[in-house]
């Protein structure tokens, strides 16, 4: 109750009552997954990947002080994209120390793809950051080949099966280490249909051997230009058939609402578009993306 109470994702009940908002910080991706397009901006879509801005860490400060003002329930500052939050660490890590020391008791929460997590997942923690999402799609990696393109690591690209087997490999390590430190880890999977979807149930029961806190199963949103842009959605009686299944083994969240990667507000209740041009100064031109793993 303590980590959970004021957090909107992570607890059902909090979500009526307490915000969010999400600097768009971090615009790189050091893998590609097959459901994600980034080479669009579209104001009036919501789902993860979607901003209309990138910021810099001073930008952002800037933003938080000025949302703070006018959303009285804001509790939560996450790190959501547009990219991955550890592809962008510097950024990442100088945003979190400057909202830090504008306000203590905010809540800190980070997204990523995991690839970077070992490398990072004691800073984060030392910065205070006790809620963490991890996408993690599939934990075998021929699935893992039909979902993701290529993963650059360690000065490397890496195709299909060989860079799904590395990005595995990391997730999992992050992981521990994250929960061996206290930090609530959260698991979203896309569940995509005739690829990942029986798998499911599997990574459930992996994930509940490596103590994550709650799962997030999401429908794949078919991105315009994506890879997937032709394959089909997932409807709610389809996830949430999933979901039941998995609650046997943990948590799950039935509330996610596939927000902007610059979203504000309560989950049901985006508020983002009135804050962008109150913010001042934007770091980098408008982005937008197809992506939608993290956040989330
Ligand atoms: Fe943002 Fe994600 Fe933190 Fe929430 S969103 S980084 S855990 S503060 Fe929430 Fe949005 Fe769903 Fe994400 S509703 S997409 S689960
Ligand atoms: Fe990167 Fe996220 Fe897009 Fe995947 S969905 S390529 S992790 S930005």
């Amino acid at each position: 109750m303590e980590k959970t109470g004021r957090h909107p994702c992570y607890s059902y009940e909090a979500h009526h009552r307490y915000a969010r908002m999400h600097l768009p910080v971090a615009p790189q991706c050091n893998i590609s997954c097959n459901y994600c397009n980034r080479k669009f901006d579209c104001l009036h879509e919501s789902r993860p990947g979607v901003t209309s801005e990138i910021l810099t860490p001073d930008a952002a400060l800037k933003k938080f002080v000025l949302v703070r003002k006018k959303i009285e329930s804001l509790s939560v500052v996450g790190i959501a994209g547009p990219g991955d939050a550890l592809a962008n660490w510097e950024n990442t890590r100088h945003t979190i120390q400057l909202v830090r020391q504008a306000d203590p008791e905010i809540i800190f929460c980070l997204s990523t793809n995991g690839l970077m997590l070992p490398h990072h997942a004691l800073e984060l923690t030392g910065l205070g950051v006790k809620h963490v999402t991890v996408t993690v799609n599939c934990t075998d990696p021929v699935i893992g080949g039909k979902i993701y393109r290529h993963v650059h690591y360690s000065g490397h690209k890496y195709a299909g099966a060989a860079g799904a087997e590395i990005l595995i490999r990391q997730q999992m390590a992050g992981i521990k280490i994250l929960v061996g430190q206290g930090v609530l880890v959260k698991v979203n999977i896309v569940m995509i249909k005739g690829v990942n979807d029986l798998h499911i149930p599997e990574i459930a029961k992996e994930l509940k051997g490596l103590g994550v806190f709650i799962t997030n199963i999401m429908p794949l949103i078919p991105a315009r230009g994506s890879v997937f842009e032709n394959y089909p959605g997932t409807s709610p009686a389809e996830l949430n058939k999933m979901r039941s299944m998995c609650q046997v083994d943990l948590r799950q969240m039935y509330h996610c609402k596939q927000c902007r990667a610059d979203a504000i507000g309560l989950l049901g209740n985006d508020r983002s578009s009135e804050f962008r041009v109150e913010a001042g100064e934007k770091g980098a031109s408008g982005l937008g993306t197809g992506r939608q793993a993290r956040a989330v």
